[in-house]
């Protein structure tokens, strides 16, 4: 019997970091845009990520990467909501939603997601809080500076952690202010979104400051650009240096990362949590 939307599946994975594997349903994201576009596709990689140990899946409609614009929420569904409908049936494992918009949102929570991942952290669409809220759903809220559209047009921070810091205390005050428990809110710096690279190499090296807020902190950093060896090598050449950054995450506090290579992060995550754990025996 699945459990219902918000009580079981999104509780975290004791003693290990979590997995949230991306779905990407569109047809122009950075990595994977076009390939699990149509439902029999998006299955098929979701139930690869589900074998290889996926606590989350995290379904998306709508590009965001830098440059992108947005679509209408009637496409947005078009695309989601069936997947959604369909692996609800299959799995009672965790289903994340990313979409900024609040009719998406409530379309999918009433399919069977169990989590609202909204890279606005709440601001794109005034009524989005609520009907977290009101679904007893989760949500992640992610730090972005601008809108995809323009976010990496000039991005400057006096102190990106501090000011990423303050965002994000603010979001989850204002998304508990709305009706979501303090144990349903995540937080997330962003990575990539408005930043330079200097400015997620900060964050994750300081994301402990991010941790200290009390939320589960979910890292998004696979295939983004800021990896590049050379600053021109392509998303699909970047998995060592995503795993490495989601290794480096879970040392720093990362309670959950979002990848789009689950069998390799489970095991590469599997022995940062090893070493954790025995760093914590030691102490
Ligand atoms: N990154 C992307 C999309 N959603 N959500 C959270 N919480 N954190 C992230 O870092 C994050 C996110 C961008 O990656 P992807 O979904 O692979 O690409 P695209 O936006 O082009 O679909």
């Amino acid at each position: 019997m699945p459990a219902r939307a918000g009580q079981v599946r999104v509780l975290l994975p004791a003693g290990r970091t979590a997995v949230r594997g991306i779905l990407n349903v569109t047809p122009d994201s950075f990595y994977d845009g076009g390939r699990h576009a149509g439902l029999d596709a998006a299955l098929a990689h979701a139930r690869t990520m589900l074998a290889e140990g996926a606590d989350v899946l995290d379904v998306g409609g709508e590009s965001t990467r830098p440059g992108s614009h947005p679509i209408s929420a009637d496409e947005e569904c078009a695309r989601v909501v069936p997947v959604i409908a369909a692996l609800r049936r299959e799995t009672d494992r965790a289903i994340s939603v990313d979409t900024s918009k609040a009719g998406v949102a409530a379309e999918a929570l009433a399919h069977g997601a169990d989590v609202v991942n909204d890279v606005s952290a709440g601001r794109g669409d005034s009524a989005m809080l609520a009907v977290v809220a009101e679904h007893g759903a989760a949500v992640v809220l992610m730090h972005m500076r601008g809108t995809p559209a323009t976010m990496q047009a000039a991005p400057h921070y006096d102190d990106v952690v501090a000011e990423v810091r303050a965002f994000l205390q603010a979001r989850a005050e204002a998304a508990h202010a709305a009706g979501i428990p303090l144990d349903r809110i995540w937080i997330d710096p962003g990575i990539g979104f408005g930043k330079r690279r200097v400015d997620n190499l900060a964050l994750l090296a300081e994301l402990r400051a991010l941790t200290t807020l009390g939320f589960p902190v979910l890292v998004g950093a696979s295939r983004k650009r800021f990896l590049a060896a050379d600053g021109d090598d392509a998303p699909a050449a970047r998995l060592a240096a995503s795993l490495a950054a989601a290794t480096l995450a879970a040392a720093q506090g990362a309670a959950i990362v979002r990848v789009h290579d689950v069998g390799a992060t489970r095991r590469a995550l599997a022995v940062a949590d090893a070493v954790t754990r025995a760093s914590h025996r030691a102490d």
